[in-house]
């Protein structure tokens, strides 16, 4: 039994001994944490016996949804059989051999080799690493700099957030590790011109890569990384046009692609990998989160054969590793999933029902007056709160309507995720009609409550 006397007791507790990720501390001490003790599907539970209606998998993570019994038992049996061995050493094991045979099949033709992590952070340093050391391997050191987007994720560890593009990520990275550079983001909404359509947008967009790699010289370039789709950077879905003319110009300048597929993977735009739905041939891909659904964590990178033939050209180690590299159970944790996912048929199932009903959802607050725009791209979705619909104003003091908005739908029971005044949505993909029927209705409310806050400052 849960009551208010544990939720005291748990955030007390909490407030005085545990730090949270990107979290104003203070705030966080004065108005508690809330405690979650139980998920259930489509839903999790509060310690107050709320049920609340997950929108965003976790943290667009949990891909099957919440305590599948199925995954706590593959858990189980692997923790019997044998609970950890590393794989250095020579050494390795069934579920690492066959996990890593089972992506390879799923990922794109030419990548076949995977390196584990734990996080998608650590995946990234990875590929990082890998990327610099094959430029080294094929006699061309020089090749060090990354370019990514000014508001890419790409994790918390100092190469990752170096990585990153967001400048309050920077600011804390004292200093930030060297060789990177970051670009404009393919996002139509805030970034278009008057008058530019979505397709030259994005051709735009992807120009400013090329003026990027010939600013720096393309001697000097190693890689270009970016996310399919940018999640924690406010769900920004790059136009049609945007991915082939950056394939078009790495491709030009013999420049290395590093898809960041840590939320896009596993089903998320309807294809295994984003990678397949905008038909980009990465020579990387990095992947976390929903590789267990988040039951356990464990991430890496799918490394493309040239990347490989180049490693085995040469006989020095690749200096690199992890404890937990190819953890036993987290690889018999994600074979499930990743078993369940395609029994139940839940990829082409975005693409049938998933990604069609969460569009036509969004589609009926285009209307709203707070609402500038909505898009969605399978199950990553987007409604741009905005002062004035007509010209894209922004409120002043970004986040801070966002947050409004944010904390109604906890109350109402529903979690969206606030990035600054763009909200955004990542359910599970296991949602069914009802999930739909139930989220609409709270959008609505919820809207309904945000205008009302902040009708005074709302164009008519
Ligand atoms: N790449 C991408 C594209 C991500 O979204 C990472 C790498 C790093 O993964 P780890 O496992 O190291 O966290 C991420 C993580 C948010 C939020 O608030 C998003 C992430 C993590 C935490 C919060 O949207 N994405």
């Amino acid at each position: 039994m849960t009551n208010q006397y544990q939720t005291e007791h748990y955030r007390e507790l909490d407030a005085l001994h545990h730090l949270h990720p990107f979290t104003t501390h203070s705030s966080l001490r004065a108005g508690g944490a809330r405690v979650i003790v139980r998920g259930d599907g489509p839903y999790i539970i509060d310690s107050d016996g709320h049920r609340i209606l997950d929108g965003m998998a976790g943290l667009w993570t949990a891909n099957l949804g919440h305590s599948r019994p199925e995954l706590a038992e593959a858990a189980y049996q692997q923790m019997l059989e044998l609970p950890f061995y590393n794989t250095f050493f020579r050494t390795t094991h069934p579920p690492v051999v066959a996990l890593s045979r089972k992506l390879a099949e799923l990922a794109p033709a030419n990548l076949n080799q995977v390196f584990y992590g734990s996080s998608g952070s650590e995946s990234n340093d990875t590929a990082i690493r890998l990327i610099r050391h094959y430029w080294a391997l094929k006699g061309e050191p020089k090749r060090r700099i990354i370019i990514s987007r000014k508001n890419a994720y790409h994790g918390s560890t100092i190469a990752a957030a170096s990585m990153s593009g967001m400048a309050h990520m920077h600011a804390h990275s004292y200093p930030l590790y060297e060789g990177f550079r970051h670009i404009m983001d393919p996002y139509w909404y805030g970034e278009s011109w008057d008058g530019e359509t979505p397709e030259d947008f994005g051709i735009r967009a992807a120009r400013a890569l090329e003026e990027e790699i010939l600013a720096v010289g393309p001697e000097n370039v190693a890689a270009f990384a970016g996310e399919p789709v940018q999640g924690a950077g406010g769900v920004k879905i790059p136009p049609e046009s945007y991915w082939p003319e950056i394939q078009r110009i790495v491709d030009k300048y013999g420049v290395l692609l590093l898809a960041d597929e840590v939320i896009t993977g596993f089903g998320r735009v309807g294809t295994w990998f984003a990678s397949e739905h905008y038909r980009i041939r990465p020579d990387l891909i990095t992947f976390a989160k929903a590789v267990t659904s988040g039951y356990l964590p464990l991430s890496g990178v799918i490394v493309g054969d040239d990347i490989v033939e180049a490693l085995m050209a040469h006989d020095d180690d690749f200096n690199h590793g992890y404890t937990f590299s190819g953890h036993p159970v987290a690889c018999a944790v994600a074979l499930k999933n990743l078993e369940i996912i395609e029994q139940e048929r839940l990829v082409p199932r975005v693409r049938e029902f998933g990604g069609p009903a969460l569009a036509k959802m969004l589609a009926k607050f285009k209307d709203h007056p707070l609402v500038g725009e909505v898009r969605s791209v399978g199950l990553l979705g987007a409604i741009e709160l905005v002062a004035d619909k007509r010209s894209r104003r922004r409120f002043a003091d970004p986040g801070r309507v966002g947050l409004i908005c944010r904390d109604h739908f906890f109350r109402e029971g529903f979690i969206m995720r606030a990035v600054f005044d763009t909200m955004v949505m990542a359910p599970p993909l296991i949602w069914e009609q009802q999930q739909f029927v139930e989220a609409e209705a709270v959008i609505g409310r919820v809207l309904d409550l945000t205008l009302e806050d902040v009708a005074g400052e709302v164009a008519a």
